[in-house]
């Protein structure tokens, strides 16, 4: 009986053994596929930024809105802003979201400014430009906000 017992214990500690090494085998291979696939990923990303360079400069979109919210100049002379902004026909729906924008376009620009923009997407969110205040009575039809 002992015998049987130890020569079971043995068959699964080598079948464990030959799991384990079969595994690492295929955990290799997968490592060699994802960093084959991650290279193939970024050519693929380096393509579609160049692409997406290409559109920002021919489409960016006219808006009008109001200033939410400004922040100061950062490290990098950039302005983070906060804009209600009115429904841009075929693109988006009235709504409030965050921009940035090179600082001296902000420049003078406050809570509660209305203004005329064009917005421009990048890698890494919208960028607004080409500020330009509007009549403090300008009717804007902006989203509703909770
Ligand atoms: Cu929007």
């Amino acid at each position: 009986m002992n015998l049987f017992k130890s020569l079971g214990l043995i068959l699964c500690i080598s079948v464990f053994m030959f799991a384990c090494q079969s595994e690492n085998k295929e955990g290799q291979q997968s490592e060699n596929d994802a960093e084959a696939l991650i290279e193939d990923a970024e050519a693929m990303l380096e393509e579609a930024t160049e692409q997406v360079t290409d559109m920002t400069t021919s489409e960016a979109k006219s808006a009008r809105g109001q200033v939410k919210a400004i922040s100061e100049a950062n490290d990098e002379g950039m302005t983070m802003l906060t804009v209600s902004h009115e429904a841009i026909p075929d693109f988006m729906k009235a709504m409030q979201m965050d921009f940035k924008a090179e600082s001296q376009d902000a420049q003078g620009l406050k809570e509660g400014d209305k203004i005329s923009f064009e917005m421009v997407k990048t890698e890494n969110g919208f960028r607004i430009q080409n500020i330009e205040k509007l009549p403090a009575d300008t009717d804007l039809e902006l989203a509703d906000m909770m």
